[in-house]
């Protein structure tokens, strides 16, 4: 007997808000404080250091958001440690 199935509450558990999910996306937010929105091009508007106006430096990180990692960089032909 399934009569009363739709009468019992349903138990929903949403999942805590993580740093998985993050807070609510805001395109036009620049939640770093950089001075780029990610409509601006800023391609990690979590991080300050990392935005179009920032200059490339050798951290494995693209800091100028200019899709080239570490550019310009003498070292980075090799990523292992090369040894
Ligand atoms: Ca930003
Ligand atoms: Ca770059
Ligand atoms: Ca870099």
């Amino acid at each position: 007997m399934l009569g009363t199935a739709c009468a019992e509450p349903r138990e929903v558990v949403l999942p805590p808000p993580t740093a998985e999910t993050g807070p609510v996306w805001e395109p036009s937010a620049d939640l770093d404080g950089d001075g780029f929105k990610p409509s601006e091009g800023d391609c990690d508007d979590g991080d300050s250091d990392v935005n179009p106006g920032a200059a490339e430096v050798c951290d494995d990180v693209d800091n100028d958001c200019d899709v080239e990692v570490d550019e310009g960089c003498d070292d980075t032909a090799e990523t292992g440690d090369g040894a």
